[in-house]
């Protein structure tokens, strides 16, 4: 058997969580590898080069609260980030904190398995094995792609590209270009295309609703605004739902008489940003039927506005509630004034086979096309875990354990997987990704310590979730989910994306002020949720 290296900790992941996870291990002092299959830092940034690619929440948002110095110094241009910003502020993260050494890139983790006797993983990889105590995984929630089936595709001349592995060197300047989908990521990479290629077709299975983002430049007195305002941001983000810069609503909008309700939504259209949309001023979006479907009537009248053509704006009109994660634009309704955009609809004709030259739809029409975009999303959140080979007591793997019914303890930990913590994990909570992902790498390193701390009696300290806390957390999500329409109506947030993937709670609706507070319970009282026990001294070997 090959040789391995004997770690305290595997870290997998190089995006906003393993590079959180690098910098606080170090802090606990414990012998650690962060692996990755990409080149270099960046996660989810590394891989989604494609024209357009912005994250959804304001800049300021968009990064690590713990670096007070580093908040306010260093620079953003624009109230939202483009995918470049956003990998080069992570890059400057490991320089800064001189985390670099600890990366070990284009290296994919191949399996995961714990080993009952030594009470160690035993981990391989492309680049070499591993047996480490701890198992700590940052894999991203949009990370295995959710690729079509079309017939034919191997015959296109063209190229295909999915946008999660897109080459940032394409020029695509005068070419005849057709994007499949149009969710977040197919309308940012539409809107970005349609100024530059000479042909544009947008092959749409349903309309979206999409709200503009508002992105403007900032400008010094508002960073500065900002930058003073810093202690007051964070600790609301950290105590609001959704993280993103605002505290919810609880009003209702049939509480508000209509001129003031049409009023708001123009308000909330004008300012920008889909989730302030949902969130900001009515508390009932997204879960009561009546309230959404005014919210709806709003945004499918702007639609009617900006799209001139009254076919393109019929079939931009979606008529089922608006209950996905909110798109978020820079004008996309916009580009179908365009005469080189134009729009399919696959429920009138389907996606029907690829040829050499372009797509065959149902109704017999050849599109020509150079460049085919899969914008068609991911196998999210435990897609990312299914796709692996990680088992734990027993030999029993994640996809036994799961059932197609991804579970966990506050998004961190699954029963049966001892000393394997999950960042951002199935039933984590729906919001903005940095705070999260520092609040859940913040318990996780409190779970760590404690169990390390019971090192000089215990050997090698082990922590398994009780699976009643599992089920608890289970019944708690399944609670906080059961009234959303988001949970409903269906989409990757609930798995209904990906064909044969069973509907599930997949996140925690109950708010990550609510989260942080159950979790420092959690920490208060020493960890009952979890067994302690432990391995012989001597492991790992
Ligand atoms: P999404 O939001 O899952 O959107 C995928 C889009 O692709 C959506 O419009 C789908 O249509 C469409 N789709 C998926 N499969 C097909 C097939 N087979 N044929 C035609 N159309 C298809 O993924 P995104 O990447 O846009 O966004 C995911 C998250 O990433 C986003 O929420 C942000 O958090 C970042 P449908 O609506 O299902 O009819």
């Amino acid at each position: 058997m090959a040789e391995h290296e004997v770690l305290d900790a595997l870290v997998v992941g190089a995006g906003f969580s393993g590079i959180l996870a690098t910098y606080r291990l170090r802090e606990l002092g414990l012998h650690f590898r962060t692996i990755d299959k990409a080149g270099d830092i960046g996660g989810t940034w590394f891989w989604n080069t494609y024209p357009g690619a912005q994250s959804d929440t304001e800049s300021h948002l968009y990064r690590f609260a713990f670096d007070e110095e580093d908040l306010k110094e260093y620079p953003w241009s624009h109230r939202y980030l483009r995918q470049p910003e956003i990998q080069a502020y992570l890059k400057h993260v490991v320089e800064r904190h001189e985390l670099k050494p600890y990366f070990q890139f284009d290296t994919e983790l191949l399996s995961a398995i714990w080993s009952d006797t030594d009470r160690i993983w035993r981990i391989e990889t492309t680049r070499g094995r591993f047996v480490a105590r701890y198992l700590i995984t940052g894999l991203g929630l949009l990370t295995a792609q959710n690729l079509p089936t079309i017939p034919g595709a191997d015959r296109f001349k063209g190229i295909i590209k999915h946008t999660a592995s897109w080459d940032p060197s394409l020029d695509l300047r005068g070419k005849r270009v057709g994007v499949i989908g149009n969710g977040s990521t197919g309308t940012q990479l539409l809107t970005s295309l349609a100024p530059i290629v000479s042909e544009l077709v947008s092959f749409q299975r349903n309309p979206q609703y999409s709200v503009p983002a508002g992105n403007k430049p900032v400008t010094p007195a508002e960073r500065q605004a900002i930058n003073d305002d810093y202690p007051r941001i964070w600790p609301k983000a950290f105590q609001s739902s959704t993280a993103f810069g605002f505290m919810e609503s609880s009003r209702p909008v049939m509480s508000v008489e209509p001129d003031e309700r049409e009023r708001i939504f123009e308000d909330l259209w004008e300012k920008g940003n889909g989730f302030r949309f949902l969130f900001s001023e009515f508390g009932d979006i997204a879960i009561d039927p009546e309230a959404n479907e005014e919210c709806c009537k709003f945004i499918r009248k702007k639609i009617r506005q900006i799209v001139k053509d009254p076919v393109k704006a019929a079939m931009l009109q979606p008529t089922d509630p608006y209950a996905k994660r909110p798109v978020c634009d820079n004008g996309y309704y916009e580009i179908f004034n365009q005469d080189n955009v134009k729009l399919v609809d696959l429920k009138k004709a389907p996606l029907t086979e690829i040829t050499e030259t372009g797509i065959v739809t149902g109704d017999g029409r050849l599109h020509e096309l150079d460049l085919i975009c899969y914008a068609t999303g991911f196998d999210a959140i435990d897609g990312s875990y299914t796709r692996l080979d990680i088992r734990g007591v027993g030999g029993q793997t994640i996809q036994e354990h799961w059932d197609g019914k991804a579970s966990s303890y506050l998004g961190v930990a699954t029963a049966g997987f001892p000393n394997l913590f999950m960042i951002f994990g199935p039933q984590s909570p729906f919001s903005n990704n940095p705070p999260l992902i520092e609040s859940e790498v913040d318990f996780i390193c409190k779970a760590i310590m404690h169990n390390e701390s019971r090192r000089p009696t215990a050997g090698l300290p082990v922590m398994s979730l009780r699976a009643e806390s599992e089920r608890g957390w289970e019944e708690l999500c399944y609670e906080t989910a059961k009234d959303s329409l988001f949970t409903i109506h269906g989409s990757w947030i609930t798995g209904n994306n990906v064909a044969g993937k069973k509907s599930g709670t997949r996140f925690f609706f109950g708010g990550l002020g609510t989260w942080r507070r159950l979790a420092q319970e959690e920490v208060d009282a020493g960890f009952p949720s979890f067994v302690s026990s432990s391995a012989a001294a001597s492991a790992p070997r």
